[in-house]
């Protein structure tokens, strides 16, 4: 425990301090979030390099099937436009996840290729930031897989992920993208994800908060910076639990 102390202490120290040279050595070690700058600026610097220093490479808790919720909620009605109801009706075969960016590769891929590759699961938590939570099964493919197959360039260091709700645009950085428990899911407690829960396809970030398992997934693209990329609105970008 002693070393991960000390450099939390330090990497605190680092982000609070507010000299320009202390701003520059967290930069560089991967402890800014992309929002550090602005009156949010210091806190959120503080809650992410602390997060970073202590969980890089920790699992957000698994449970056993026993403790699936019973009625797992649904928060929001699935998109109404003409062209997701469209797709729905066709039983999602022409949907297509892009993606792009910085990558070799670009791919535009069906549900069928997704559950193609290998699949992985997951009894996991999520929760709000409005205060209710539950605790399902999902199943899907890790997005590390994805990005492996697309081939990520050099200067990579965020992924963004667009849902059928543009509000809903999100991102994260690459320690959550090639995270094994972050997948596209496309299964839901043993059945096909419904679009109440955000079917054909939803991102699971389950060391974040609820608000980053976005649904709808139409695309994925891979940037350097997350300068100009719209950011959901009024939620923190990083949502660490
Ligand atoms: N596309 C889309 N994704 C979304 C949302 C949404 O309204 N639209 N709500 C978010 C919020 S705030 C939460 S808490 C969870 C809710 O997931 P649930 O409907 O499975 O409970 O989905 C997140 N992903
Ligand atoms: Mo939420």
């Amino acid at each position: 425990m002693k070393p991960v102390t000390r450099r939390l202490w330090i990497g605190g120290g680092i982000v609070a301090g507010a000299g320009v040279t202390a701003v520059t050595l967290a930069g560089r070690a991967g402890l800014l979030p992309p929002n550090c700058k602005g009156i949010y600026g210091p806190g959120e610097s503080l809650t992410y390099a602390a997060q970073r220093l202590l969980t890089r490479n920790r699992m957000a808790r698994e449970f056993d099937r026993s403790q699936i919720s019973a009625k797992p909620f649904s928060n929001g009605r699935p998109p109404q436009e003409a062209r997701f109801k469209q797709l729905e009706a066709g039983r999602f075969k022409d949907w297509r996840l892009t993606v792009d960016g910085l990558v070799d590769r670009p791919l535009e891929l069906s549900l069928d290729e997704l559950r193609s590759y290998p699949r992985t699961s997951q009894i996991t938590h999520l929760a709000c930031e409005e205060g209710w939570s539950y605790i399902a099964e999902w199943a899907g493919v890790r997005l590390s897989h994805v990005l492996q197959l697309a081939r990520m360039k050099p200067g990579a260091k965020f992924v963004v992920y667009h849902s059928s709700e543009k509000y809903w645009t999100d991102s994260i950085d690459l320690d959550d993208a090639l995270h094994p428990q972050t997948l596209l899911t496309y299964e839901m407690n043993g059945a096909e994800l419904t679009p109440p829960f955000g079917g054909p396809l939803r991102m699971r970030v389950p060391r974040q908060l609820g608000y980053k398992s976005v649904k709808y997934i139409t695309k994925i693209t891979v940037v350097e910076s997350l300068q100009g990329v719209w950011q959901g609105g009024e939620y923190s970008w990083y949502a660490g639990i």
